[in-house]
């Protein structure tokens, strides 16, 4: 049976609060209604089949229809839906889960409390570093630095963790002891320094913001790897050595917000390993379970794990930390990443593939950088190039250029006027070729409607 559009926008519009939306504008013009998914293409209410360029939201990282995992979901609901890791107990999924993580991770980064988000996994690691540098005599080592502009989710601590300043007006944030630095922007703040120069510079404001609190005082950096949200920021190589020496030298500890970059975006399994740098701690999400169903991990190094376990008791947690229905899930995902080899494909098959795609689309008179790392990618749209300037009102374009494309099949994502790229790791070169033409096609509709 066909679906009743009007009908469910109607029950939408009066019943259903959308996130980082502007819900009454939303409610006025109707909700789109996905409806199907299968490798890259997820279908509308329209029935018209959109190239899903964004996979979800940068999660779907094996690709939309695959039915092993919902038969997992399956086997593990009827077998036990629901048991706990309260009370001495725990399930065998999670159990496997957990090592198999510690095999992926990156180092010794062995440990993982289960969580439901990334939101939740910041939560955890701001409560449990705390921890870990009060069970060791410094309760004021409490500080966390992260970066304006960071994204770390939407919770009370995740929100303040990032550095957006929409968020914190909401709700009363940032909360106490969370500070920023700037972020390693070299297309707005490089000046004339080279990419490797300004990543030095851009890392050591992290040292100065550090001796300005006091080193006694901070407990740990946060980063993602490459910031996401805020548009595909890519440090140059240069930046994230150099934060690991300042955390060392000052007893800091590093936090690598994997939520995005972890299980294969970037073409390596962790952002870390893309850029050459070992983490203390590492929040997850997303790719573990390709979005099917939600869940998260707060990881911990073996140094940080000997003083959390031996700390006495854990006052954290939650009904659903380790629920054995998705950390069934997670398995039989990371058992089709690592048996189909997703990841090395996704590197040595499509990432350069990609990137020269990527590249043509940055000869667009409209695109002042075509930023790639593996398969995450922004095209910064900009009024004149060569210049490294944005348009006056920030936003507009880019959500003209995001709507266009999607006339054209193909969802990208906006943030300010840059288009965000995040496909599954699936996507074969067809489906490249396919994305590049229909990119292009948006580009130049932008162009023309901008009357250029
Ligand atoms: N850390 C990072 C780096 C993220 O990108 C989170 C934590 C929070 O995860 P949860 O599962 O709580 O959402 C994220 C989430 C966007 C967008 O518009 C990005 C995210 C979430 C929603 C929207 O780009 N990233």
């Amino acid at each position: 049976m066909p679906l009743d559009v009007k009908a469910l926008q109607k029950l939408d519009a009066e019943h259903h609060l959308h996130p980082f939306n502007d819900n009454a504008a939303l409610a006025k013009k109707g909700t789109r209604i996905l409806t199907r998914g299968e490798g890259c293409y997820v279908w509308d209410d329209q029935g018209n089949k959109l190239l899903d360029a964004f996979a979800g939201l940068w999660c779907v990282n094996v690709g939309y229809g695959r039915t092993e995992l919902g038969d997992a979901a399956k086997k593990q609901m009827d077998l036990l839906a629901y048991y706990n890791s309260f009370f001495g107990c725990t399930v065998e999924p999670t159990i496997e889960l957990a090592a198999k993580l510690a095999e992926l991770a990156p180092g010794d980064i062995n440990h993982s409390f289960f969580v439901n988000s990334g939101s939740e996994a910041n939560d955890t690691i701001l409560r449990l570093v705390r921890h870990y540098w009060a069970v060791q005599d410094q309760p004021q080592k409490n500080i966390f630095i992260g970066r304006v502009n960071g994204y770390h989710g939407t919770t009370v601590a995740g929100a303040s963790l990032g550095g957006m300043k929409g968020m914190h007006k909401q709700g009363g944030l940032p909360i106490p002891d969370i500070a920023h630095i700037d972020p390693p922007f070299w297309f707005e703040d490089g000046g004339d320094l080279s990419p490797e120069e300004y990543g030095l510079v851009a890392a050591r404001r992290l040292e100065r913001k550090i001796l300005e609190l006091g080193p006694d005082r901070v407990a740990a950096f946060i980063g993602e790897p490459i910031m996401g949200a805020i548009g595909v920021y890519i440090p140059p190589m240069t930046y994230w050595p150099e934060i690991r020496r300042i955390c060392d030298k000052y007893d800091v500890l590093l936090v690598a917000d994997e939520v995005i970059c972890g299980f294969g975006r970037t073409g390596e399994w962790f952002g870390s390993q893309y850029f050459g740098f070992q983490p203390d701690v590492m929040p997850v999400a997303k790719g573990i379970t390709s979005g099917y169903i939600p869940l998260g991990a707060a990881m911990f190094s073996d140094k940080v794990a000997k003083v959390l376990k031996e700390g006495g008791e854990l006052a954290h947690g939650a009904t659903y930390s380790g629920h054995p229905v998705c950390t069934a899930v997670a398995l039989a995902n990371l058992k089709i990443l690592q048996e189909e080899k997703v990841v090395e494909r996704a590197r040595n098959e499509i990432a350069p593939y990609l990137a020269a795609k990527w590249a043509q689309l940055g000869e667009h008179a409209l695109v002042g950088e075509a930023r790639i790392a593996g398969l995450m990618g922004a095209l910064e749209l900009v009024p004149e190039k060569p210049k490294r300037t944005f348009f006056a009102d920030r936003g507009k374009v880019g959500a003209l250029c995001r709507d266009i494309a999607l006339n054209n099949g193909l969802i990208l994502r906006a943030t300010n006027d840059a288009m965000l790229l995040s496909p599954p790791l699936v996507i074969t070169r067809e489906q490249v070729d396919e994305l590049f033409e229909k990119a292009w096609k948006s580009l130049n509709e932008t162009a023309a409607v901008l009357g250029k």
